[in-house]
């Protein structure tokens, strides 16, 4: 069945977003060798695929499906013998957030629960923070896994840069993270600076970054929050991070330029969702950077794929190679694969916690980008 839009969805999405990305997800029998999806009966397939959960990202302006209802249809071709097709359709709404579910105008919604009533209802805006540049904001309600069978397909959420779509961040959360009767909220927040992502003022609660390193270029910092509610939403509170360790969310952050001979990693600073009358809001939660959060990170081209156990704020950076010098020197080398050990004596025992470190640098690093890099 599709997961992604859930039957009788609402999509809150911003005019202010240039476009936004519906995931298209679905469980299909064991035997499926193929999912392809449509919507409103278009002839060209949105796409396919041919892996579990059967992702496919559709990018779209808002105003090319139209405020209103929509319908999305995916096929599963079996490898059977007898019936050998299984279809399912999503009925889904398209609307724009309404003024009052956001009266603080953070972007995120006042009280995620009301806004986001049924599950798959899903909230996707654009804030500007005045001097500082955009915030992209993302908010999707879910069930536990159980309750539609959808234990095998996570809950997906993609945003791109407003300003350059390829830089972007995809967060999954296993919908086993919830028990069941609770409902939660991924809420994710995709901006360039603290100060975008949690304001000019919030951001002064974060300890300084990490030292001796600098944000990869095309990097993001991604807040990621879960909420999580038992009674429809009339009290709620972030999830038990220890639940994470059983089903840990995947981040991935795409877009990235690595400078040459650096070594990559993911750092995390926790935060956590605080509300007043106006609405709900993040907040930095302790004064330090660690990568106590990730515990598998994999680093490909201009990609990092991180799996969490904590709900913080992320942000990709690298150490070593040239640093903040002029940039002369040698050629880089060949484009190679390194398994790469703990970074040299960092300060404190950052790593001393992490359950697993695959390091693939399997980047291409070209000159032109390390001289890019270089005055960062
Ligand atoms: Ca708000």
């Amino acid at each position: 069945m599709i997961a992604s839009p859930l039957d009788g969805a609402v999509l809150y999405v911003s005019p202010d977003l240039e476009r936004f990305v519906l995931p298209l997800t679905a469980s299909a029998p064991a035997q499926t060798r193929v999912v392809a999806y449509t919507v409103d009966g278009e002839p060209e397939p949105v796409g396919t695929s041919d892996t579990s959960p059967y992702t496919v990202l559709a990018a779209r302006a808002p105003a090319t499906w139209g405020l209103g209802n929509h319908l999305a249809q995916a096929t599963a071709v079996l490898d059977w013998v007898g019936p050998t097709v299984v279809t399912d359709e999503a009925g889904f709404a398209l609307a724009e957030p309404p003024a009052a579910d956001d009266l603080d105008q953070n972007g995120i919604p006042d009280d995620p629960f009301e806004a986001l009533s049924q599950p798959g209802d899903c909230w996707m805006t654009r804030i500007v923070v005045p001097g500082y540049g955009n915030r992209i904001v993302g908010a999707v309600s879910f069930e536990d896994g159980a309750t539609k069978a959808l234990n095998d397909v996570p809950v997906v959420m993609v945003l791109e840069s407003a300003y350059e779509p390829a830089r972007k961040a995809t967060v999954r959360v296993p919908r086993d993270v919830l028990e069941p009767g609770e409902t939660g909220v991924l809420l994710v927040m995709l901006g360039d600076e603290l100060s975008i992502v949690f304001g000019p003022d919030m951001a002064t609660g974060f300890g300084p970054l990490p030292d001796g390193e600098s944000l990869i270029a095309g990097g993001q910092f991604v807040e990621v929050s879960v909420l999580v509610t038992t009674d429809g939403g009339a009290t709620f509170t972030e999830l038990d991070e220890a639940r994470l360790a059983a089903n840990p969310i995947r981040l991935t952050i795409e877009g990235l330029s690595f400078s040459a001979g650096t070594t990559q990693w993911l750092h995390a600073h926790s935060t956590f969702v605080d509300s007043n009358e106006m609405g709900v809001y993040i907040v930095a939660e302790g004064a330090a950077w660690t990568t106590d959060g990730v515990v598998i990170l994999e680093v490909g081209e201009g990609t990092l794929v991180a799996d969490l156990v904590s709900l913080s704020v992320f942000a990709p950076f690298e150490r070593g190679g040239e640093g903040e010098g002029e940039g002369e020197g040698e050629t880089p080398g060949c484009l190679g694969v390194s398994v790469a050990a703990a970074p040299p004596s960092s300060p404190g025992a950052r790593l001393g916690d992490l359950a697993v470190v695959l390091l693939v640098a399997g980047a291409l690093l070209t000159t032109g980008m390390r001289n890019a890099r270089a005055r960062q």
